[in-house]
């Protein structure tokens, strides 16, 4: 049986069928560069997970045993590709199956911020409710607004369908290209090809692009200085795609309404201006927390690696 190793405990459904498959080891902690450098030599097949930071430095093993890489969720920019593509370890992902937990997430956040939930449940909380008032916690209407998506991909077109449909909001978004799908002309999402003329119009504007070198800051100081004062940023994507110390300054010079978050720069590290805001929520990674997610993610790399280990073609081959 091929010896898999898993940086973390899974859902036990899935580590129950890995069991079954292979020669599983589980660890629950991450790797340090000389534990990866031994692990490479042991291993058939390593399956880590978003906070596992897998630099060149860690591939600099000649002719590693492992010849695979999955990877536990669908982003994978914390793997240096190139690195891995050099030892000729090939890396597979998790495409498809978090998609709607994810934009059900992003939803929850433009939801708490507008209606002012998170806000809302700390006053009950502290006992600072006193009762009914006609200026009580007004908050933003959703329903009917307009939504900006940057990075038209799988999550951003669920969350945008999902607004569209059931909230009747006006849906833009920005792409490095025009998405040519019917449920793009269904919802008459509009293009804008100019990020800015996006951030100038939207009411909510939400991420959905990947993290990684090429979108670092995309969301600067100059981009939220674009957004409008009543305007929402919400990001479920990556943390490194919004420059958290200035969405901290335009949060605090009141340039945008607010903001809800659920990745971070420096995770699991959270600014503590963001942690003393009140419009801001503040959620700890759980795009696609639910049971049924997880568990299908699992699947996901189990299926990858039967695919590696059968010589067949790899249905999520990254590199
Ligand atoms: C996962 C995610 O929970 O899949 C992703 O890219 O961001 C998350 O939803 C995480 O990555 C697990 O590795």
């Amino acid at each position: 049986m091929p010896k898999v190793l898993i940086t973390r405990r899974w859902p036990s459904a899935v580590e129950a069928e890995l069991q079954r498959r292979y020669e599983l080891t589980v660890r629950d902690s991450s790797l340090s560069a000389a534990e990866w450098h031994s692990a490479l030599n042991e291993y058939d097949a390593i399956c880590p997970c978003v906070i596992d930071k897998i630099t060149a430095d860690m591939l600099t093993v000649l002719n590693p045993r492992t010849k695979i890489i999955a990877n536990f969720g669908v982003g994978y920019n914390h793997i240096d590709l190139v690195a891995a593509a050099a030892r000729g370890i090939s890396v597979t992902n998790t495409p498809d199956v978090l998609t709607h937990a994810t934009a059900d997430l992003a939803m929850t956040l433009m939801f708490m911020l507008a209606r002012r939930a998170g806000e809302g449940e700390r006053q009950l909380r502290s006992h600072q409710w006193h009762g009914w008032y006609p200026t009580h916690l007004m908050g933003t209407q959703v329903t009917g607004a307009t939504l900006g998506i940057i990075g038209m991909g799988r999550i951003g077109m669920a969350m945008a369908q999902k607004a569209h449909d059931g909230f009747g909001m006006k849906i833009l978004y920005h792409n490095r290209k025009p998405v040519n799908e019917s449920m793009v002309y269904a919802m008459k999402a509009e293009y804008c090809s100019d990020m800015d003329n996006l951030l100038q119009r939207s009411d909510f504007v939400a991420v959905h692009c990947p993290g990684g070198k090429n979108n670092r800051h995309m969301i600067n100081a100059a981009a939220l200085a674009q957004m409008q004062p009543h305007a929402f940023l919400i990001n479920t994507a990556r943390g490194d795609v919004v420059d958290e110390s200035a969405l901290v300054t335009a949060l605090q010079q009141g340039q945008i309404a607010g903001a809800g978050l659920d990745v971070y720069e420096n995770e699991p590290e959270v600014s503590q201006a963001l942690l003393a805001m009140q419009n801001v929520v503040l959620l700890p990674h759980l795009g696609s927390a639910t049971t049924a997610t997880r568990e299908a993610m699992g699947m996901r790399v189990v299926s990858n690696l039967d695919a590696f280990f059968s010589g067949q073609q790899l249905p999520d081959r990254v590199v």
